[in-house]
């Protein structure tokens, strides 16, 4: 059985920190699922609001040699089920979420990855802003 990986996301803005994140993902298994955030999931529960909408961030995940599956991610409390339902071995997440997740530990690996210094979606957005003006 291939080891599954998992990571969950909203991947707006594609940018060097993300795709830091993936690759480390990924070379812990011998696939990585990325569960994305939906629009909805993002405005209504994590008050994100994404330039690019939700289709055009899967097609951008997906066309990445190391993003093997993009699932949607609706809500808080699907990573259990996906666990399971996908067979997953190891969740992978950046560690400004340490801790948040330890209680999938009880169903596969779960590691905090040092997020990449310097750069955001948010201080990206910013950049663009002041360099317009
Ligand atoms: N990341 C990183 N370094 C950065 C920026 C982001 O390692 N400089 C990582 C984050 O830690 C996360 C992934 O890249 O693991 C995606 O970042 P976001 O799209 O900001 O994800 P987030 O909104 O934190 O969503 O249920 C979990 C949430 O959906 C996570």
């Amino acid at each position: 059985m291939p080891k599954t990986v998992i990571t969950y996301g909203t991947y707006d803005l594609l940018h060097i920190g993300h795709i830091n994140l993936l690759q480390r993902a990924r070379a812990l298994g011998d696939r990585l699922i990325v569960a994305l955030s939906t629009d909805e999931f993002n405005s209504n529960m994590k008050n994100k609001r994404c330039i690019q909408p939700y289709e055009e961030r899967k097609i951008i995940l997906e066309s990445l040699m190391f993003v093997d599956l993009v699932i949607p991610e609706e809500n808080w409390e699907q990573k259990v089920d996906d666990v399971r339902k996908y067979n997953v071995d190891v969740f992978v997440i950046g560690d400004d979420w340490a801790g948040k997740f330890d209680f999938l530990k009880n169903a596969c690996e779960v590691v905090y990855l040092p997020r990449t210094k310097g750069i955001s979606t948010t201080e990206r957005k910013l950049e663009i802003v002041r360099r317009a003006e």
